[in-house]
Order: C-alpha cells, then structure tokens, then sequence
C-alpha cells in the first residue's frame, strides 16, 4: 500500500490549546505525523510518495468560497490588526444573535471573522495554517486518485486532520475535511456511491455536515457518546439524515471506558450496513484517538486491536482509502496506525492466496 506524505504538514504548528482550565501545548503538533512516517519507513509499508497537486477546485467543491477565502488571508489579517502569537477566536455566536438564516453578518473585523468561522478554541491560525491545510487536502486527493487508478488501497497521512471542519467553520484541530474532499473527489470522478467510516473517538460532524443531505455519500461513525464528549452537540444515534440523505447518515456513540469486546461489536454493526449499501470505496477516517493510552480520550483499545480493525475492514472488499484523522499518544501513533494499515493488507494478500 502506498502511503501519500509531505512534510509540509510541520507548517502547522500551534502553540497552545484551552484545555480545562489550562493552556498545555497542543496536542495536535507535528510529532504525529512524523512519528507515523517513520514507522511506516521501518516496517517497510510500501512506497511513500508525494502528494501532487490538484489546485482548489476540489477543495470547492466541499467548501464554501467566503471560507476558504478567509482561511486564506486570516494569518495576515490577524498580523495587521496586531494579532500576537496564534490567532483564537472570542465569541461564540448562539441562536438569537443572528443566525446565518437571518442574515447573519460577516464581521469584518478578523477578531470577529475568527469567531465567525469557528466553533471551537482548539484550531490556532498560525503562519503556516493554510500551507498546510491545504497541502493536507492535497495528500487526500492524491490518495483518491490512486484509488481511481486502481490501486487497492492508499493511505493518505493527512495533517493537520480533517472531520471536525464542515463546509464554513474549522474546529477540533482541523481546517478543511480532507475525508469529505477525498470522498467528493471520488464521486466527481464517476464513483456512484462512496461510503465513509469514521473511527476516530471523536464524532466526525464536520464530514456528517458535509453529506447529511446526500445518498451518493453513506457516514458511519464509531464514537465516544456526544452525551458526555466532544463535539457534544452532534453525533447521537437519532441523526440519520435529511431528505434525500434520510437513511444515509448512521452514528454508533459508545459511553466511556468502552472496550475491545464493544467496540468491535459496533464496527461489525458498521461494516453491515455499508455491505448493504454497495459502495463503490470507502473512505475510512482513520483516528487512533481510541487507543487506551491517548490523552484526550476515553476508549480501551490496544495496539492488537488495531491490526484486527485492519483486517475486519477487507471483509467489505472495495477500493480503501485510509485518511489520517486523531490520536495523541506519540510513542504509539506509529504503530497503531501502521497495525491497521497492515492488518488490511497482510489480510488482503492472504485471501488472493
Ligand atoms: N477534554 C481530532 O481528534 N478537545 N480532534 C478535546 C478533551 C478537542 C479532537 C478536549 C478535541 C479535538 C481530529
Ligand atoms: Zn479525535
């Protein structure tokens, strides 16, 4: 399997992140990415390639052009109003200040603008913010076009991460959905049905966002309870799409101190209903914030886990793109990623046998 990478990633850099009552260092830093790479080289994956570039059309095409624009100039409108250090929003917009429905005003002030396209303190703006996001989608994209060309499956080492940010805001360490640009990308290019399956402990509601509506994109997603974990205000089991989309969208929210024996039982539920589906890929959103040593998080998974979630997911036997998403536990990110990754492929060989 080919692994997409490009160093361009270490661009984003933020410095701190509000967590309880602390500023701590981010835990969304360029260790991850590199920690990753090197186990991918030492355990000889398989090629590791640059991404190329595919401009911003396909970044468009999932998000919206006042967004992107912003995430653009917000580094540089920050550094002229006398921003200093990272650039965090202040305020959160509620329901009776104005909703986008009732005309909701872009501030033009970046202070206000920052708020405006966030929903959260944890995504830092800083110099290299959009280099990198975009370079991100890039590493994405390029994993989607191997798939087009035919390769069984890619792993695209995205960061910063995706699944947080929806068609207008940034949030939870991410700025634009490399997982929903990637899916997009795949069905402009005459895939019929693309399904995506989030296993990040976190709920991807940036990616559901993106596809609640639509039934040429199928969202799974695994994950630690809204009811008691971040983002809080989406992902409950009753959120299963709109309109056209009714039916296409199905969370699977799992309490705190989930295990092994749980967890998996609600990965076989997922990989059920996207068998049913008949996707012609699948995406997977692939965050190793489950670990049972990660910082942030509350499930119990051990690195073996993640080798048997590597094989259960040939079991759908479709075209696979891995998209890089969580998991904070440096010393381990390596080898659970690489686990999964090797765990499908080490199955996919053995079933060709
Ligand atoms: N007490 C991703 O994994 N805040 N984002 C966590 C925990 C933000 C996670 C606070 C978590 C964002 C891509
Ligand atoms: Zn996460």
């Amino acid at each position: 399997m080919k692994t997409v990478y490009t160093d361009q990633h270490r661009l984003q850099h933020g410095q701190a992140e509000l967590f309880g009552n602390k500023l701590v260092p981010c835990h969304e830093r360029p260790a991850r990415a590199d920690a990753i790479h090197a186990v991918i080289e030492a355990r000889g994956l398989g090629p590791i390639i640059e991404p190329q570039d595919f401009g911003e059309d396909p970044i468009l095409a999932v998000h919206a052009p006042d967004y992107v624009a912003f995430l653009k100039e917000a580094w540089a409108a920050w550094c002229d109003a006398g921003g200093d250090g990272d650039a965090l929003p202040s305020c959160t917009p509620m329901p009776d200040m104005r909703m986008h429905d009732m005309g909701r005003r872009v501030p033009s002030s970046i202070f206000g603008k920052l708020s405006y396209y966030s929903f959260d303190t944890t995504a830092p703006i800083t110099a290299g913010t959009w280099a990198a996001a975009y370079a991100s989608a890039q590493v994405a994209l390029t994993g989607a076009d191997l798939l087009v060309r035919g390769d069984k499956a890619a792993f695209a080492l995205c960061r910063p991460p995706g699944h947080h940010a929806s068609r207008s805001y940034y949030g939870g360490y991410c700025f634009l959905n490399n997982a929903a640009i990637a899916a997009q990308r795949l069905i402009d290019q005459g895939l019929k049905k693309v399904a995506v399956l989030d296993v990040d402990y976190h709920h991807g509601n940036g990616t559901q966002a993106i596809f609640y509506d639509r039934a040429d994109v199928l969202f799974v997603s695994i994950h630690g309870d809204p009811d008691q974990d971040y983002p809080f205000f989406l992902g409950y089991a009753d959120e299963r799409g709109t309109g056209p989309g009714m039916g296409y969208t199905l969370n699977l929210p799992l309490p705190h101190g989930t295990t092994a024996d749980g967890w998996f039982e609600a990965l076989n539920q997922a990989i059920a209903v996207i068998a049913d589906y008949g996707a012609d890929a699948l995406v997977v959103s692939l965050g190793v914030d489950t670990y049972e040593g990660d910082p942030i998080s509350y499930f119990k998974l051990a690195s073996a886990d993640y080798s048997r979630l590597g094989q259960r997911l040939t079991r759908l036997h479709l075209p696979t793109l891995f998209v890089m998403e969580g998991g904070y536990n440096v010393d381990a990110i390596g080898i659970n990623v690489t686990n999964t990754l090797m765990g499908f492929e080490q199955q996919e060989k053995s079933l060709l046998a």
